[in-house]
């Protein structure tokens, strides 16, 4: 079938918006029509050329809600008509990873899915007869696409396709670093580096859990009053204090009767390696956990003084927020619809197809949160 889709046709170059070959759902697949899809920093992360996994031409995206037309043979937990977020951490609830109960990082199909094609190894995407890779297992910059059955979360047919994409990797990923891979305990100091679509999540995810102290880091002022929003208690600039951050930040964080500064929790959201070491940095000796979310490009390294491990800083990574999504996802579309956690304000900008690239535009100026296409 014909479908409508933004295509990836090279590193660093605009998407062109056109039509391009859709193969039905085989065995195991199903067809979703996309209704929805936000626009992540992991997009643009992949589109410049950053990626070491990046594949091109392909069609992007992976922040999508729809619903599906369509399925083959042997899919039994889905049907026509259901509502689904499609998943680019799948959940197969077989593999020896998701039986761990220690991880969400199904491996049932993270091989062919990091070669931009289905399990079986080939594209259902092609124009004029030329494959497209597929991107993340997903592929939400399309009116139609093909994933597999273990890569689709079922969700409630009420929740707005518009706001719920938005689930299928910011919120979930903000929210569940928070819940899932910090734990974070009430009353516990977080501080939050990167207050975009990712760490303003985080931020709510914090307040959701009874944090006390919720300390926003931006190099944009304009994100203060975001954060201020979703639950943030103080802000800080690092061009605006006139020193260095980590000793800024353990300064603020002092308590208790040693007066030993730092946080219980901290979060990269950005992607910049630099920011990753001084999130660790900031942390409370002895305890403190930093969590890596943002992605950072090939070649790049993380460092630090094998010392703020020998003090009892942990560095840990999440990915996807460490949820299991078939299970997870249709919980936090419950929690959305029940107004424990909010989406509508965080996106600043919907736009047709055709617009996606200032889509991209307004996410790089820091101009949006979240930019979501309506298909
Ligand atoms: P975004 O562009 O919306 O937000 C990034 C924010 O970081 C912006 O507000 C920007 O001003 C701020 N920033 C940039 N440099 C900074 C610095 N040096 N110090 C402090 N703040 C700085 O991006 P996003 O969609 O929120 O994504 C954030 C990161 O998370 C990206 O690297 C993205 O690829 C990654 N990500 C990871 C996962 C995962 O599962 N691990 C999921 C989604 C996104
Ligand atoms: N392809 C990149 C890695 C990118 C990455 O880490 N992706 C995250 C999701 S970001 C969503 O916005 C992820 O899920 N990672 C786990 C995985 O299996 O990819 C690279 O550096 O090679
Ligand atoms: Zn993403």
């Amino acid at each position: 079938m014909d479908v409508r889709a933004a295509v990836a046709v090279g590193a660093g170059k605009p998407l062109e918006i056109t039509t391009v070959q859709l193969e039905g759902p085989r065995a195991g697949e199903v067809l979703v029509e996309i209704k929805a899809t936000g626009i992540c920093h992991t997009d643009w992360f992949t589109l410049s050329g950053e990626d070491p996994e990046g594949l091109f031409p392909a069609i992007l995206g992976h922040e999508g809600a729809g619903i599906v037309r369509e399925v083959g043979a042997g899919v039994t937990s889905v049907k026509p008509g259901d509502h689904v977020i499609p998943l680019y951490t799948p959940e197969c609830r077989q593999c020896p990873s998701c039986l761990s109960r220690k991880t969400n990082l199904c491996t049932a199909i993270r091989a062919t899915q990091g070669q931009g094609v289905m399990p079986d190894g080939t594209s259902r995407f092609s124009i004029g007869g030329k494959k497209l890779h597929h991107y993340m297992g997903t592929s939400t910059f399309a009116n139609y696409t093909v994933l597999p059955e273990i890569a689709v979360a079922r969700v409630r047919e009420d929740a707005p396709f518009d706001k719920i994409c938005y689930i299928g990797c910011g919120v979930t990923t903000g929210i569940g670093a928070v819940i899932n891979t910090a734990k974070v305990e009430p009353g516990a100091t977080a501080i939050v580096f990167g207050l975009g679509g990712i760490g303003l999540n985080v931020i709510q995810g914090l307040r959701l859990v009874g944090a006390d102290m919720i300390i926003g880091v931006d190099i944009n002022n304009d994100k203060k009053a975001w954060g201020e929003k979703f639950g943030m208690t103080h802000f800080v600039n690092p061009a605006e204090i006139g020193g260095d951050l980590v000793p800024h930040l353990v300064n603020m964080t002092k308590r208790g009767a040693d007066q030993i500064g730092g946080a219980d929790y901290t979060f990269d959201c950005t992607g910049n390696t630099k920011v990753m070491r001084q999130a660790l940095e900031s942390c409370h000796r002895g305890w403190g956990e930093s969590i890596v979310i943002g992605v950072a490009g090939a070649g790049q390294e993380i460092s630090t003084r094998p010392f703020q491990l020998v003090t009892g800083r942990v560095w840990k990574g999440t990915a996807f927020g460490g949820a299991r999504g078939r299970t997870d996802v249709p919980k936090i579309v419950d929690w959305y619809m029940d107004g424990k956690i909010q989406i509508d304000p965080m996106i600043t900008h919907t736009m047709p197809l055709e617009d996606i690239n200032k889509g991209f535009d307004l996410m790089h100026h820091g101009e949006s949160v979240r930019g979501v296409v309506v298909f």
